[in-house]
């Protein structure tokens, strides 16, 4: 599967219970999302599982791929398009071992002694912030703004989405910065038109 970072949308439950998880991600994506991953940290993993499967389900055939955030073992249930992992949630080669070679496998870079010591050899891309103090995370890294955001682009061996207090017109300084594009989740999930909300980072 091409991976295409241009906007990445990362679910949350509090702000998706508006409108409906998969109602919410089946407009995000009609509205130009182009890769989903399914975050909540306190859901069960049989709850997870069984979100991850119906919104495996409702992405079919779209050509977005989803990603779990943290848990090999839901992704492997529930056979998703991949995993997110943090600094602290175990290791990416054990993730490409049991997701395979074409799982898509991404990880969490806050400042520069973490991209100094990661092994790009398991993973696909990075996921660089918070750029913007944010109220989404909590006890989230130091935030990195714009010029920070550039410098962790510049260092990393891997192709990078930016995340962290990010709104639609950031994409063209998210983008100068050399990352592929922006990661959210309130600036999609939540809003009274997720569809709008999305489309509203590809205009112009
Ligand atoms: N990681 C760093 S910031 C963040 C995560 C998961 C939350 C991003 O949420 P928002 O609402 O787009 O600021
Ligand atoms: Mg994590």
């Amino acid at each position: 599967m091409r991976i295409d970072l241009s906007l990445y949308l990362v679910t949350d439950p509090g702000l998706c219970a508006r409108h409906g998880l998969v109602e919410t991600v089946v407009a995000a994506v009609r509205g130009g999302v182009t890769l989903v991953q399914l975050r909540d940290k306190h859901a069960s993993d049989d709850e997870l599982i069984d979100q991850a499967r119906r919104l495996g389900l409702a992405l079919a055939g779209s050509g977005v791929p989803l990603i779990i955030n943290d848990r090999l073992n839901v992704a492997l249930a529930s056979n998703a398009d991949g995993l997110h992992v943090g600094q602290d949630d175990g290791d990416a080669a054990a993730a490409r071992q049991a997701l395979g070679e074409r799982a898509i496998i991404g990880l969490s870079v806050q400042n520069h002694e973490q991209m100094a010591r990661l092994d790009p050899g398991p993973l696909d891309y990075l996921g660089l912030g918070p750029v913007f103090a944010t109220t989404t995370k909590r006890n989230h890294a130091r935030p990195l703004g714009f010029d920070g955001l550039a410098a962790l682009v510049a260092a990393s061996p891997l192709p990078a989405v930016a995340i962290g207090g990010l709104q639609a017109e950031h994409g063209d300084q998210v983008r100068a910065a050399g990352a592929q594009g922006p990661a959210v989740i309130s600036a999609i999930c939540g809003q009274a038109d997720p569809e709008a909300a999305a489309r509203a980072f590809f205009r112009k």
